[in-house]
């Protein structure tokens, strides 16, 4: 006797609000219902207006962007040195010049900078940048801000924040403005990966710490937490941490984490985000661009899930190959939530493999993607081509379910993008439905 599927035979009563999409109509429905959805990106490294220069836009920044920076050194006899020592004009031409025109931008990077300038109704294969640096020149921020999210269809960024950088400390202590679009992050790597080069910063401003992190050094880290949670308001914590981290381990850096960061967390009723499986500074001439990837042993997720269940772990590792484990261990921990292809994972390639081994795993329990946009124009490609990535990938998921027995809806497809890029940030974060 041939074994009868769930729900075969019986007719499952009309969705309300939509009829079952048929197979050959749900990759447009999927299309459609991504580009219709506002998407929150939970980590970027932008800046409101308020922050002044840190906030990175327009075509000399887009093409600095460090990724691209990498690309120029393999198809240019430019050095380093001699790279660093130009403006950032000269810089912009020097890479224009050899990843746009001498050769053709079809790295995900560079065909990023020609999405921007179509978006724009820029030209794209111009000898030079004069009518691009004209044209954003002209563009006034807050304008241009709302009309790049609208082009993104992005409704909320979330930005990196560090209270011990020396140039962005002051802008908070300023009173920096709040930006409905702009929601702040608590970067704490500087605590608890640089702690001796920092704590005398900490002491300064009369936290009572030490070079050891000794004594009441953890509450007054606490306190400092406190203090800076009151000013930034942020949406949770965060920390990358190299291939090598490893938890539990008898470190300065953990003995902060488990003792002054987590115990924060639990609370405020924070996340906190670990980005783990930065190789630093592989190559070090190469500056922001000089960073490489490792394998992470992941069984500190294990261990840190089990041993603080009343934290919230928001996940992104760096390594292709662990990303199967991540799958794994949020599905044996839901204190764990997986987020983002990070930097060298956010490519069609790997992007596809993630994303389905995901849906795979966990359903719509997990953040497909972040933009980790340092300048504001790349949310445009960014989030264009997250979606033409997963547009596939869900509708293949909707077609097997319906081959299997179940047809979705409309709604059913709303509901579960709507999960995917807003609701599992907002119940994990209290974005309150921004
Ligand atoms: O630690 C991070 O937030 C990383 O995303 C950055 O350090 C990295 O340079 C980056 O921008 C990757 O996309
Ligand atoms: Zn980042």
């Amino acid at each position: 006797m041939k074994a009868t599927l769930p729900n075969q035979g019986r007719h499952r009563p009309q969705s309300t609000g939509a009829q079952i999409v048929e197979t050959a109509q749900l990759f447009q429905a999927v299309e459609e219902v991504l580009v219709a959805t506002p998407i929150i990106d939970i980590h970027t490294h932008l800046f409101s207006p308020s922050f002044g220069k840190l906030g990175l836009w327009g075509i000399d920044e887009l093409l600095t962007y460090h990724y691209l920076e990498a690309e120029f050194f393999r198809s240019s006899p430019t050095t380093p040195e001699q790279y660093f020592a130009l403006s950032k004009t000269q810089q912009a031409d020097a890479i224009w010049r050899a990843l746009f025109v001498e050769n053709t931008p079809i790295s995900e990077s560079a065909r990023g900078v020609v999405a921007v300038l179509k978006a724009f109704e820029l030209p794209t294969d111009s000898l030079d940048l004069a009518e691009a640096r004209a044209f954003f020149q002209t563009q006034s921020l807050e304008d241009h801000i709302q009309r790049v999210f609208g082009i993104a269809g992005i409704s909320l960024v979330v930005m990196t924040n560090d209270p011990l950088d020396p140039e962005e400390a002051p802008a908070w202590l300023n009173g920096a403005r709040e930006h409905p679009q702009f929601r702040a992050v608590l970067r704490l790597d500087k605590i608890l990966r640089h702690w001796a080069a920092h704590w005398q910063v900490l002491a300064a401003q009369g936290y009572k710490v030490d070079a050891q992190a000794s004594g009441k050094s953890a509450a007054a880290v606490q306190r400092f937490l406190f203090d800076w949670y009151e000013r930034m308001h942020p949406m949770y914590m965060a920390v990358s941490l190299p291939d090598t981290f490893f938890y539990p381990a008898e470190t300065l850096g953990n003995h902060l984490l488990a003792e002054a960061v987590l115990p924060s967390c639990r609370e405020l009723d924070l996340p906190l985000s670990l980005m783990i499986g930065v190789r630093p500074q592989a190559n070090a001439a190469l500056r922001l661009a000089g960073d490489a990837v490792g394998r992470a042993d992941l069984r500190l997720l294990e261990n840190l899930c089990r041993t603080f269940p009343k934290n919230r772990f928001l996940v992104s590792v760096l390594s292709r190959e662990n990303q199967h484990e991540l799958c794994v261990y949020a599905r044996k921990f839901s204190n764990l939530m997986p987020f983002g292809c990070w930097w060298f994972m956010n490519n069609p390639s790997i992007v596809e493999e993630i994303t389905r081994e995901r849906i795979e795993m966990l359903g719509t329990s997990f953040i497909p993607q972040h933009s980790d946009a340092r300048v504001l124009e790349q949310v445009i490609y960014k989030w264009s081509n997250t979606r033409r990535t997963l547009a596939p990938i869900l509708s293949n998921a909707y077609r097997l379910l319906a081959e299997d027995g179940r047809g979705v809806t409309r709604n059913d497809i709303q509901r579960d993008v709507t999960r995917l890029f807003r609701s599992n940030a907002d119940s994990w974060m209290n974005l309150n439905g921004h």
